[in-house]
């Protein structure tokens, strides 16, 4: 018994010790997934625009076009010019959202943020069509989904103003459209895995 005793007192002091280490091992690892899952679990995706400020907002307000940043230095488009590219089938390549196609897991968050100078919209459609507003379609037949502009809750809820932000969740396995109702060719698909 003498001798038992402290034997015992320290197979049980190993076995704490051993299951404290685990128990370490395990936080660590757990930390460490939480961390990958969180980063996994979020996709961003940019709009951008060049609009001109001195053009847009003489048109359409002050402050409607605002932050571009190389404006001043003649990297944006004009109004005018807008319009023209996009009748001609040649819109302008700097309204676009970036990436243009990306491959998510299910229950990845889109996080949306306009880094353009004007508002967009982050719109779903079942199929890629025109927005609302038929001087920036070329041609093409609004699709339902932007139908009305934001005199649709639908549409209004997927606005995008400068400088903010949205988030999309929820997003079911396999492919999905967004479009810009504005700018039609601002295009994204997404596919869920
Ligand atoms: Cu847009």
């Amino acid at each position: 018994m003498g001798i038992t005793m402290p034997k015992l007192g320290l197979v049980v002091g190993s076995l704490i010790l051993l299951a404290a280490t685990c128990a370490v091992a395990q936080n660590e690892t757990h930390n460490k997934s939480d961390n990958d899952d969180k980063s996994a679990r979020i996709a961003p995706i940019v709009a951008l625009d060049e609009c001109d400020p001195i053009t847009f907002n003489a048109a359409l307000g002050p402050d409607f076009c605002k932050n571009v940043a190389l404006g001043a230095l003649g990297f944006s488009t004009t109004l005018s010019d807008l319009f023209t590219k996009a009748a001609a089938k040649a819109p302008d390549p700097g309204w676009d959202f970036e990436p243009d196609t990306l491959t998510i897991k299910e229950g990845t968050t889109l996080v949306v943020t306009d880094q353009g100078g004007e508002p967009h919209t982050f719109t779903e459609v079942k199929k890629f069509g025109g927005g609302f507003i038929d001087g920036l379609n070329a041609g093409e037949q609004t699709v339902h989904e932007c139908s009305g502009g934001f005199s649709n809750v639908a549409v209004a809820k997927t606005r995008l103003i400068q400088g903010s932000q949205m988030e999309v969740t929820n997003l079911s396995k396999g492919e999905h459209h967004f479009e810009c109702c504005i700018h039609p060719w601002m295009r994204v698909t997404v596919e869920v895995k």
